[in-house]
Formats: structure tokens, C-alpha cells, sequence
């Protein structure tokens, strides 16, 4: 049972017996990005991320924390991931126990859902290519084709901006978020919604509005958006249930939920209708799964965010939305979007109705590459 009271979505995965696990190693790569990623919180021009890799009788795993080296997005960074997961997470991990028993252990450890995340991931990660099958087929669900969807960040032009709308209704994606920021947001907003009428449309303001915005969001209204994500501050819920009976365009949470019971909170004030979960933010693949189950049963529509990734948690993300209950398309992109060359054999690629297929292969399905990932190495320790 969940805590609101409903059945798990996965409860063969709470059962799953967790191997012995021989080595533990964090590796840091520093992918720099094609061009700056800008949002209201902060620019970032690199993205550093932070692997795990688990060795067990010969079979690996790698799976990727999604923090950054910087507390901008959520409160955690790279270096207190790296201190909960090795001061705190990884010695409750021992063979044997269950990975429900490992998460009612990790429970103890308030909040660090993306250090969570990572252990948990690289554990099942590591049982699929222990059995030789799918992430997906781990979680239990068959194989479909992922939606797409493209995030673009703030731009210093109408132009600029205009153009990369254009590039990404060119690759056909399935619908486009650009983010926003107080004053740089309605004209924005018309010049896109003015070239492109029909395309499905969402904006993302990372928490830099206000309830006394409540005049400049409502003018949100008149553009048909999908949806507004994270008006409010990142860790409210209370003042978006108040927003969003002043607005018709559908509130989307991010920064504000790290959880089912968040999640459950929310949606039982009304603080919003659709929920961007970030498997990372909330705590790995099992609370995702556990969120979107009981947000559907809601009428509560949820997606896959993104945090950038290296083709290791992309890949994590679009093996997540095989699971009930994420319907809309998420932030799903081409790695093409974000790096040259990505740490793994199989970039993400849109095919011509802009979906994108699930990497064929054990685990993640896409495989590492130890050169790539040696040549872009800044961090290296061994845990275990
Ligand atoms: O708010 O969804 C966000 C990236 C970094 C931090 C926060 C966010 C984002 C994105 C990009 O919007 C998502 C992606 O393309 O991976
Ligand atoms: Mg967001």
C-alpha cells in the first residue's frame, strides 16, 4: 500500500531482493552544453553530472544523479548527493533485504530525492542487466513509442527565440515549452503564439512569480498554453490552489513536489492539474510510478521532466514514461538538442512522426562508453 491508501503500482519491484554489490564508484563528467540553457533561477553553459556505477559479479550498472553543482534548481547539488549517498545511503544497502525494505530505510533520510534516486536506479538498473531485459520490462510494462517534447530556454531575441520554436516544429516534436521570467513573458509568449497558432504550447517559470502577479499570469489566459509550470515559489503548494481558481490555463507542478504525499497534497487542494515528475526530484522510479498511478486516478495529468541528461538518465526518463498514468508528452528531447557527442552508443532521436523509441537492449538499453566517459572525467572516487 501507498501512503494514500491505494494499492503500489509495482509491488513485484518492492519485493525485488537486492544482489551483493562489490563495487561502488562515482564518476563526474562535464558534457559542455551546445549552447547556454537560461531560465529564470540561473544560465548553465555545461552539464556536470554525476554518475554511479555498481559492479556485481561482473555485470555493471551505471545510472546518473541529476542534481548540478549548483543549489539554483533544488536545494541539492552534486557535492551533498555525493555526502548522502556516501556517508548515509550506501551502508544501508546490503544484499538480501528488499528494495521496499531499502526505501523504508532511505525514508529515515529527509528529503535527498536525487541522491535517493541514484542508488535506487542503479539498483534496478543493475538487476535488469543482471536478467538480461528492459528497465521497462523490470517496471513491469511492455514497450511503446515515447512522446517528445522540447524545452527552450530564455532567449536575448524575438528571433532567437522564434527560430528555435521553428527548429523544433520542424523535427515535428509534440509540443514546446519555453521558459519565462517576470518581464520577459507575455510579449514572449504572443510572438511564438502569433507565428504558430495551432502548436501545443506550454510555458515554465521556475518559481519567479508571485501571487500579487495574479493580474500579469491571468493574461496568460488568452493563449491557449497546455499549461503554466511552477509559477509560484518552489516550495509552495497552498498559494497555487489560490492562483489557479484565478486562472483558467492548467497550473503544471515542478520544484514543489518531491513525493507522493506532496503530489497527493496538491492535487486534494487543487494547486494544480498536471504534475511534471522529475524521477530524480522525487525520489527514482518506484515514487514516480507511485505518483503518476495516483495522480491518474485522479484525472491528474503527468509527464517526464528532464534535467538535462546525459544519455544515461534520457534514457532513464523515457523507459519511466512506459508507466501508467504519464500521458502527456514530457520533456523528452534529441540529445542533439543539448550535446556533440553524449557518453553512450545511441543518441535520442525523434523519428518522422516525432516520437522517439525505447534504446533496444538489457538495462537502460543504450550502452556506456567507458572512453567517452574516461575523456570527459573531472571527478573519480571509489566507494566501495
Ligand atoms: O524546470 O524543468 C525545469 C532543466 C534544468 C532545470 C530545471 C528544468 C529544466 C528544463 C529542461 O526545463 C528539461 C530538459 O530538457 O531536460
Ligand atoms: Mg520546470
Amino acid at each position: 500500500m501507498t501512503p494514500t491508501g491505494r494499492p503500489s503500482p509495482a509491488p513485484g519491484l518492492e519485493a525485488l531482493v537486492l544482489p551483493r554489490i562489490d563495487h561502488v564508484d562515482l564518476v563526474t563528467v562535464r558534457l559542455p552544453f551546445l549552447a547556454p540553457f537560461g531560465t529564470s533561477v540561473h544560465v548553465w553553459t555545461v552539464k556536470d553530472a554525476m554518475l554511479m556505477r555498481l559492479e556485481s559479479q561482473g555485470v555493471t550498472a551505471w545510472s546518473e544523479c541529476v542534481s548540478d553543482p549548483d543549489p539554483f534548481y533544488a536545494y541539492e547539488t552534486n557535492t551533498t548527493a555525493r555526502h548522502i549517498i556516501s556517508d548515509f545511503l550506501l551502508p544501508l544497502v546490503e544484499p538480501g533485504i528488499t528494495l521496499g525494505e531499502l526505501e523504508g530505510r532511505f525514508r529515515r533520510v529527509r528529503g535527498h530525492g536525487m541522491a535517493k534516486a541514484t542508488v535506487e536506479n542503479a539498483l534496478l538498473i543493475l538487476v535488469a542487466n543482471q536478467r538480461g531485459i528492459p528497465l521497462h520490462e523490470l517496471l513491469g510494462r511492455p514497450a511503446k513509442k515515447i512522446q517528445s517534447g522540447l524545452s527552450i530556454g530564455l532567449k536575448d531575441t524575438h528571433d532567437e527565440l522564434l527560430r528555435a520554436v521553428e527548429r523544433a516544429v520542424a523535427k515535428g516534436y509534440h509540443r514546446v515549452k519555453m521558459k519565462v521570467k517576470k518581464g520577459q513573458d507575455l510579449d514572449w509568449v504572443r510572438a511564438v503564439r502569433d507565428r504558430f497558432p495551432e502548436l501545443p504550447l506550454m510555458v515554465d517559470a521556475n518559481g519567479d512569480y508571485s501571487l500579487s502577479d495574479t493580474d500579469r499570469l491571468r493574461r496568460l489566459d488568452e493563449f491557449n498554453l497546455m499549461m503554466v509550470e511552477q509559477p509560484l515559489s518552489y516550495s509552495d503548494i497552498i498559494e497555487h490552489a489560490t492562483l489557479q481558481r484565478e486562472m483558467n490555463t492548467a497550473i503544471c507542478l515542478d520544484e514543489s513536489i518531491h513525493g507522493l504525499a506532496d503530489a497527493a497534497a496538491a492535487i486534494s487542494i487543487g494547486a494544480c492539474r498536471i504534475i511534471n515528475v522529475k524521477q530524480g526530484r522525487v525520489g527514482g522510479l518506484l515514487e514516480s510510478m507511485r505518483i503518476a498511478h495516483h495522480a491518474a486516478g485522479c484525472g491528474v495529468g503527468v509527464w517526464s521532466g528532464g534535467m538535462d541528461e546525459t544519455g544515461i538518465g534520457r534514457a532513464v526518463n523515457i523507459h519511466l514514461q512506459t508507466a501508467e498514468g504519464f500521458t502527456l508528452p514530457g520533456d523528452t528531447s534529441e540529445t542533439a538538442n543539448y550535446f556533440d557527442e553524449d557518453i553512450v552508443d545511441q543518441p535520442v532521436v525523434l523519428d518522422a512522426g516525432g516520437f522517439i523509441d525505447i534504446p533496444k537492449g538489457p538495462g537502460i538499453g543504450a550502452r556506456v562508453m567507458p572512453e567517452r566517459i574516461l575523456k570527459r572525467t573531472i571527478a573519480a572516487e571509489r566507494l566501495r
